[in-house]
């Protein structure tokens, strides 16, 4: 439902909350050119390829209904009781785009300031070992529905013209908090699917959308490939400003607006630190010892700095601040490694899914609940977040289709160990996959060729950088690995566009259609 804007504009605001929504005013400094939108590589992998799992063929008619006690089982470690949960938060999640995993003070970072990021870390937990999905929108993928993108189709990025979207089937995160009685809005990218109606953000669980749909838009003409990518409630908006900035006023806004006593889930998916790399030439001044795109880079993460101190003033400004889950991470790992972003000590970067592209910085703090100053290195990935959201907002867990994430949170408050023992790590494509099994990490396809057929096997414990392939010395863990990769994908479905076609035409999906080769 189109949410109707608000003209009341309350007194005290905080100078970047100011104005009316549809307010403009230019935020850079006058004089400096503005860049046409670059193509920016999502991934290593170039075009999704053909093929599906070899070991796993899509049946419609396996996806059977789950009951609540299947649900029940596949949370476990977490109470049964979601009605009874104490208190309901409100819910913030800072989604920052390509951050990388060393990119932050609070992962040791030297040369980028994250003062206020590190401040909210030090309050809560912090996540070494908090994996998401090689690229953009697959991830947003698995924090929406808490299943892996084998589940979805969602393998890779929803391109511009992309007749395909977040299959219509998915109950998302919004849609379940909306129901349990939560505002629901999305500040920043969806990348999900736009092609028709049905797959916009208000048709999927959100009452307020505001910003982008897809990657790599201008920061300063929020253009993308030729065409403006900017909406409010899905309608297009011509603003001036650079889009950090707008992200946060709008967040702000919304947290002013919010009425009393009704909680909120704001979802905040900045499209900082993503290229292009452009920002108000002031926030460079204070990285003078760095240059090129690593220095825009340090400098747009600054402005992303900057908004979520404005964002959590905002919170504490209408008293919220205690009771608010904040949760921060970046949805891949840094693109260019060493160049314009730091992985370190983790191997490779964006695109991949070697440690340095699926293993994200991320924390969560919750003051009271969350415990402060603690570092967990228990594995977790983003489809957790779905389940244990729905439980700690009341949130019904009944729903048609299995969820692959698990409560985490006696791992985020009482010390627990992970819910899971293996974790899996899908790439751009079917054949490029990965699982994490205690320390054991088996990948297949790993490298740019995914027609190599090349497995490695590494022990994170004492190889986090993923150098010594253990293969051949370990043969009976291999096949063990191998087993259980395949007991994930055995009901894999193919890339999105087939499940698109299915949804589109009513047919059962035959393979990818002509239009992917224009993505
Ligand atoms: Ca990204």
């Amino acid at each position: 439902m189109a949410h109707r804007i608000s003209v009341v504009i309350p007194i005290m605001l905080l100078a970047v909350c100011s104005g009316s929504p549809n307010a403009t005013s230019r935020v850079w400094e006058p004089g400096v050119p503005v860049r046409a939108s670059q193509e920016t590589p999502d991934g290593v992998t170039g075009a999704p390829q053909r093929e599906i799992p070899r070991w796993g063929n899509y049946d419609e008619a396996k996806v059977r209904p789950y009951t609540l006690p299947d649900l029940f089982t596949t949370t476990r470690g977490g109470g049964i009781h979601a009605a009874t949960a104490p208190t309901r938060p409100n819910i913030v999640y800072f989604l920052i785009d390509d951050l990388g995993y060393a990119d932050v003070g609070f992962m040791g970072s030297k040369d980028v300031r994250t003062p206020t990021i590190d401040r909210l870390a030090k309050e809560g937990v912090i996540l070494t070992s908090f994996y998401v999905q090689p690229v953009c929108s697959p991830t947003r993928s698995t924090l929406m529905t808490g299943r892996y993108v084998t589940r979805t189709g969602v393998y890779h990025v929803v391109r511009p013209g992309a007749p395909w979207g977040l299959p219509l089937a998915e109950r998302t995160l919004a849609q379940a908090l909306h129901e349990a009685g939560y505002t629901t809005a999305i500040c920043g990218k969806w990348h999900l699917g736009e092609f028709r109606p049905e797959y916009l953000p208000t048709r999927r669980g959100f009452e307020h959308q505001y910003g982008h749909m897809f990657g790599a838009l201008d920061y300063f003409t929020h253009i993308r490939d030729g065409k403006p990518d900017w909406y409010r409630d899905d309608k297009p908006l011509q603003e001036e400003g650079y889009t950090t900035h707008l992200i946060a006023k709008e967040a702000c806004r919304l947290i002013r607006e919010q009425p009393a006593g009704k909680p909120l889930f704001l979802y905040v998916p900045f499209n900082g630190v993503h290229a292009p790399y452009e920002v108000p030439p002031q926030y460079k001044q204070a990285f003078p010892n760095l240059t090129g795109n690593r220095q825009t880079m340090a400098a747009m993460l600054a402005a992303v700095d900057e908004a979520i101190g404005q964002i959590t003033a905002a919170l504490e400004e209408r008293g919220l601040r205690k009771n608010t889950l904040i949760i921060f991470s970046s949805d891949n790992g840094g693109p260019s490694p060493g160049r314009v972003s730091r992985n370190t000590p983790l191997r490779a970067g964006k695109g991949t899914i070697y440690e340095g592209g699926v293993r994200a910085c991320a924390f969560a703090t919750w003051p009271g609940h969350i415990p402060a100053g603690k570092t967990i290195a228990e594995p977790m990935h983003m489809v957790d977040w779905y389940p244990t959201l729905l439980q700690r907002a009341g949130a019904s867990l009944e729903q048609k289709l299995p969820v692959d994430g698990l409560d985490v949170w006696p791992m985020l408050t009482q010390g627990a160990k992970s819910p899971h023992d293996t974790i899996l790590l899908a790439g751009t494509v079917p054949s490029r996959i990965a699982i994490r099994r205690g320390d054991w990490k088996l990948l297949l396809n790993a490298g740019a060729d995914t027609a190599t057929g090349r497995v490695e096997l590494y022990n994170l414990a004492d190889d986090i950088g993923e150098s010594r392939n253990l293969v051949a010395a370990q043969p009976e863990k291999v096949k063990e690995m191998r087993t259980r990769l395949e007991a994930f994908l055995k009901d894999a479905v193919p890339p999105g566009q087939g499940t698109t076609q299915q949804e589109v035409l009513g047919q059962k999906p035959r393979g990818r259609a002509k239009k992917a080769k224009q993505q």
